[in-house]
């Protein structure tokens, strides 16, 4: 497979983990940002929402949208399972993710910075006030949740790894490199801590990707 990702994405960071869960042989295709590379050739036509990232399978079909992509990975390839069986279960882990990749992150992503930056003549201040106000509401709730579900403050529903745990590591690391105030989060960074020692989180981690450090 062929994933087509940028360092820093945190969407890419999600489907990276998920394919290193499931052992998933797959090669990066970086895509540059500065460049542009996202919004245009090959890839706009690849993918039309020009966001990362994208997953090629090896029959040449191209999925877009990280939970979608996890998804399909878990249906295709069954362990370990990234959603429980159990109907309510499975919607209280995808409740946790969503509210992550739905609620959280698109409020951060670099085209409504960028829209706050250029078009409504936001200061750098504002900009990372907006990013840190976002993620402290999100992440307001979903410590509450995780307290709830998480049994062993290893994982954040019951102690297994899900598709929940693969949102918040990623949207955890956005939140510590823009310095976002963490201490009210304790069960989220307790998880977090465990997360980032599994092999799989560590090999997905930005730091380790061939275009790390590209702007
Ligand atoms: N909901 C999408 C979001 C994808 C997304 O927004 N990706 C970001 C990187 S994390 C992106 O490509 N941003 C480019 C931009 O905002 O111009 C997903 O989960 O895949």
């Amino acid at each position: 497979m062929k994933l087509y990702s940028y360092w820093r994405s945190s969407a890419a960071y999600r489907v990276r983990i998920a394919l290193n869960v499931k052992g998933v042989d797959y090669t990066i295709i970086p895509k540059s940002f500065r460049l542009e590379e996202h919004r245009a050739g090959d890839y706009l036509h690849l993918n039309p929402q020009g966001l990362l990232p994208a997953l090629e399978t090896d029959d040449g079909a191209v999925l877009a949208q990280s939970v979608a992509i996890i998804e399909y990975l878990d249906e295709v390839y069954s362990q370990p399972e990234l959603l429980p069986k159990p109907p309510l279960e499975r919607a209280a882990v995808r409740s946790m993710a969503l509210s992550i990749a739905c609620d959280i992150h698109p409020l951060n992503n670099l085209r409504v910075l960028s829209y706050l930056r250029r078009r409504l003549s936001q200061s750098e201040e504002a900009v990372n006030e907006w990013y840190r106000h976002w993620i402290a509401e999100g992440f307001v709730s979903l410590e509450a949740l995780a307290a709830r579900s998480s049994t062993a403050k290893r994982y954040c529903y019951g102690d297994s790894l899900s598709m929940a745990d693969i949102c918040l590591a990623p949207q955890m690391a956005n939140a510590r490199r823009f310095q976002c105030d963490i201490t009210g989060f304790p069960t989220l960074r307790a998880i977090s801590s465990h997360l980032e020692s599994l092999p799989a989180f560590v090999a997905a981690h930005p730091d380790k990707q061939p275009d790390a450090g590209a702007s």
